[in-house]
């Protein structure tokens, strides 16, 4: 070899090595790209279940209608997990409603999430007469 040979075999070897020395960068790179792209990914399925979880939020409204001495309807037929809201229109005087087995109770509204399934009878909840003990009606879960 002559002088001018050793050389360029010197020179091409550092180029090659620093070739490879980049390359290695490059991939080292990658993953992170991949982890970006993984992260942007990932946004989407959130913002999708808090779309879902509002959805499950508003509860199935039921109106009912108190009077002297009764309900109309007198029955609520529910799913075991549902959410149902109670809008209570007092006719007459005001009666509202209770759910002793459920430890629930309101005048105009009641709120709540049918989570055990059975029969669940209702009273009024104000003395509102002679037949305010008879003013009752029945929440049945299945
Ligand atoms: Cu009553």
């Amino acid at each position: 070899m002559t002088k001018n040979q050793k050389i360029i075999s010197a020179v091409v070897g550092i180029i090659f090595i620093g070739g490879i020395a980049f390359l290695s960068l490059l991939k080292g790179n990658i993953p992170k790209t991949a982890n970006t792209n993984l992260a942007l990914e990932k946004k989407p399925v959130e913002v999708q279940q808090e779309v879902q979880k509002g959805k499950e939020q508003p509860p199935r409204e039921v109106s009912i209608k108190a009077f002297r001495f009764g309900y109309e309807p007198n029955v609520i037929n529910a799913t075991k997990g549902e959410k149902i809201k109670i809008n209570i229109e007092n006719t007459d005087v005001l009666h509202g409603m209770r759910i002793p087995d459920l430890g629930i109770s309101g005048n105009e509204v009641l709120e709540f999430t049918a989570d055990q399934v059975g029969e669940f009878s209702w009273y009024c909840t104000n003395m509102c007469g002679e037949g305010h003990r008879a003013m009752q009606g029945k929440l049945i879960v299945k």
